[in-house]
């Protein structure tokens, strides 16, 4: 058996292969830009041998930043043939776009202030600083955009605008509160006709990777339909979360928010500067208003319906993801922890599924309906050791670095048998896989 040190190299010819200037694509030919919260886990693995380049990765997302402070999702590649490029995302129809580069009109989770503060930590101490120096009032900014525009009833509680800014784009909570809202009688009848299937042989992902393994035809066209009606809106939050009736105050982007927020608080502190008093504020409310997220009679977290204000009470992986928050009490994190540990739910061969075994969704080869993916484990296994579950997080640890070295550096991995999937040569998971390697638990 090789040891961890080859298969850190071959990591890192993974994240070499993938660079392109400034930045590093999730995979040069089906995600061929950058995207945010790749480079964010891309940067903790460059962090341990590269600091230098994991402060390029983070530079150049925020290099891309708005001028209201988002940072968008996607920094587009303007000379790569995909889907999701320039003429699907005009980002110019903002007046707060940038002028020198094209982004897509959203954002995704907000890791950003925590890769930032690791970054720092591994560069030598007086670059570490001059980088915090020059980050934080980016970094600032764009917290302050998230708190301003997205969390309308000042609640600390973040709304989404579309699934791909959580990042799990057909995560079924979100499918099943987009399957509600009913469909224009145009999409209507292109559905009826199934005239959506013929696209699927335009899909640059489906060219490369079997069909059933992505996101499903009718769900791809439902998620692009929904971001034209934002991009009708010229990317405006105020105006979206007026008319849309798919918004979601999302479990996952809100618990990282909070740890986010905790790095940001880090940052002021190192650099003697203290955060505007109304952002912390907010940041305080967000710590409490996690548990509106809680359902005692399952005994786990969702995420909740803006409209509604109902839970959406469909389990997948953000359930247990408030262990990475850090902020809830011992009690919930150990509800949340033998929940992971149920041979039923999220504990096969190779945990952590992204819904679990027991849920009418559950297919192990179906993107975020079923497989394991590197960077949920990664998020979860930090969770753990924050709240000092050391031998699961160690498991889940080894059960993760195992996965990939037996079966390649996949998307993401089937929980049944380990089996790989989606995109091969997939940087977070060598970034992850580095940055798991190295991590020691004790
Ligand atoms: C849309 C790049 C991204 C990830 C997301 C994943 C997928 C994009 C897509 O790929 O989303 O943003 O093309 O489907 O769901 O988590 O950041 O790897």
């Amino acid at each position: 058996m090789e040891d961890t040190n080859e298969y850190i190299k071959k990591a890192q010819a993974v994240l070499d292969a993938n660079q392109l200037g400034n930045y590093t694509t999730p995979n040069s030919q089906i995600y061929p830009h950058q995207w945010l919260w790749d480079s964010c886990f891309v940067a903790y693995g460059l962090a341990e041998y590269q600091p230098q380049r994991a402060a390029t990765e983070i530079n150049n997302l925020l290099d891309a930043q708005w001028a209201n402070g988002m940072v968008p999702h996607m920094i587009l590649n303007p000379t790569a043939p995909h889907w999701l490029g320039p003429s699907f995302w005009p980002s110019q129809r903002s007046s707060a776009a940038p002028k020198h580069v094209q982004t897509s009109g959203m954002t995704q989770p907000p890791l950003l202030s925590l890769a930032a503060l690791n970054t720092a930590d591994k560069l030598p101490p007086a670059e570490g600083k001059i980088f915090l120096k020059q980050t934080y009032p980016k970094l600032l900014a764009y917290h302050q955009w998230l708190y301003r525009e997205r969390d309308p009833l000042q609640n600390g509680l973040v709304v989404l605008v579309h699934s791909w800014e959580c990042g799990l784009d057909n995560s079924p909570p979100w499918i099943e509160a987009l399957n509600k809202i009913p469909n224009p009688l145009w999409l209507a009848t292109f559905f009826k006709l199934k005239a959506d299937k013929i696209g699927i042989k335009f899909r640059h992902d489906t060219q490369a990777i079997p069909p059933h393994q992505r996101l499903s035809q009718t769900d791809a066209v439902k998620l692009l339909y929904r971001a034209i009606l934002f991009r009708k809106n010229r990317y405006d939050s105020k105006t979206q979360i007026k008319k849309s009736r798919w918004l979601i105050e999302d479990v996952t982007f809100n618990s990282i928010l909070i740890a986010a927020n905790r790095a940001l608080f880090d940052i002021a502190t190192i650099l003697g500067e203290d955060l505007p008093a109304d952002l912390n504020l907010r940041m305080q409310k967000a710590e409490q208003a996690i548990e509106e997220l809680w359902d005692g009679d399952t005994g786990q977290y969702y995420s909740r319906n803006f409209r509604s204000k109902k839970l959406i009470k469909t389990p997948s992986i953000a359930s247990l993801m408030p262990l990475f928050s850090g902020c809830i009490d011992k009690d919930r994190a150990q509800n949340l922890v033998s929940l992971m540990g149920s041979a039923t739910k999220y504990r096969p061969a190779f945990p952590v599924p992204s819904v679990p075994l027991d849920s009418p969704y559950f297919d192990q080869h179906h993107y975020w309906q079923g497989p394991t993916w590197a960077n949920a484990n990664w998020l979860l296994t930090q969770g753990l050791i924050r709240y000092g579950y050391l031998k699961e997080a160690s498991y889940l640890q080894n059960q993760t670095l195992r996965m990939i070295e037996q079966n390649g550096w996949f998307e993401y991995f089937s929980p049944l048998s380990g089996k790989g999937y989606g995109a091969n040569n997939f940087s977070w998971t060598a970034a992850l896989y580095i940055h798991l390697a190295r991590l020691n638990i004790g």
